[in-house]
C-alpha cells in the first residue's frame, strides 16, 4: 500500500481496557490526524491465536497490513505522518531516543512492579529498592531501579518541535502510568513535571479520554 493511500486510510487499534501498552499509540493516532477508531477485543480468548504474535495492541489498516508490538506500531505511524517521527533530524532522535527510554522503564515495570493479574513478582525488599531514590547511578542500569531512568530523562531535557511526536506519546503514556502508581513519583524532577503537567492535563489526555483505561500496574 502506498504512503499517499495509508494517510487516507482507516485505522482500528485493538487494546485492553488497561492503561499500559496500548495508550501511546491511541494517543499517537489522535495527534497524528489519521482517521481511526480504538476497540477492545471482544472475546480475547477467541482472538487470540488468530492475533500476530498472539498479543495485543494491534493496529489495522482498513485494506492494508495489521501490525503488532507497541514500538511497532508507533514507528509505523511516523512513517505514515512524518511530523510524528520528527521531521527533522534533531527531532527524528529526540522522539527515538525518549521511545527507547521509556520502554526500558516499562521493561522494568514488568519486571518488580505487580499488576492486577500477576501480585508477587519479587520480595518487598527488591520492590523497595527499585521504587527508592536517590538512585546510584554508577552501577549497571538494570540495578538503577526506576530512579535512575527518571533521572536520566530529566536530565535528556529535550523535546521535539511539536511536542507530540511518537517518542513523547510514549513518554507520556509511560510517566502516566507511573503516576497512577504513585502520583508523587515525579515531584523532584522539573523537567518531567513540567512537561507532563503541559501535555497530559493539555490535548494527550483528553484526546485519549474516549476509551476508558483502568490501571494495569498497582
Ligand atoms: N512486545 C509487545 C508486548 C505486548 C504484550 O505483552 N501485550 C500483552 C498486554 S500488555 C498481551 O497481549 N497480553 C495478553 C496475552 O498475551 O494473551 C509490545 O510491546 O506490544
Amino acid at each position: 500500500m502506498q504512503l499517499q493511500k495509508l494517510a487516507n486510510a482507516v485505522y482500528r487499534l485493538t487494546y485492553f481496557n488497561l492503561w499500559a501498552k496500548g495508550p501511546a499509540p491511541a494517543l499517537a493516532l489522535s495527534h497524528s490526524g489519521l482517521k481511526h477508531e480504538l476497540v477492545y477485543p471482544k472475546d480475547w480468548s477467541k482472538e487470540k491465536g488468530k492475533a500476530t504474535f498472539s498479543k495485543l495492541p494491534m493496529l489495522q489498516v482498513e485494506g492494508g497490513p495489521t501490525i503488532s508490538h507497541e514500538l511497532a506500531i508507533l514507528n509505523f505511524i511516523g512513517r505514515v505522518v512524518p511530523k510524528m517521527a520528527g521531521e527533522n533530524t534533531h527531532d527524528y532522535l529526540v522522539s527515538q531516543q525518549l521511545m527507547c527510554e521509556s520502554e526500558d522503564i516499562y521493561a522494568k515495570l514488568t519486571r518488580f512492579q505487580p499488576t492486577t493479574s500477576k501480585k508477587e513478582k519479587v520480595t518487598k525488599e527488591e520492590l523497595d529498592a527499585f521504587w527508592s531514590k536517590p538512585p546510584n547511578m554508577m552501577v549497571h542500569n538494570r540495578e538503577q531501579g526506576l530512579h535512575g531512568n527518571l533521572r536520566l530523562l530529566d536530565d535528556f531535557y529535550e523535546t521535539t518541535s511539536s511536542g507530540t511526536s511518537i517518542g513523547e506519546c510514549k513518554l507520556y503514556s509511560t510517566l502516566h502510568l507511573l503516576r497512577m502508581i504513585d502520583g508523587s513519583v515525579l515531584e523532584t524532577y522539573g523537567f518531567l513535571t513540567i512537561s507532563t503537567k503541559r501535555h497530559l492535563r493539555g490535548h494527550l489526555l483528553g484526546s485519549a479520554s474516549f476509551i476508558p483505561l483502568c490501571i494495569c500496574f498497582e
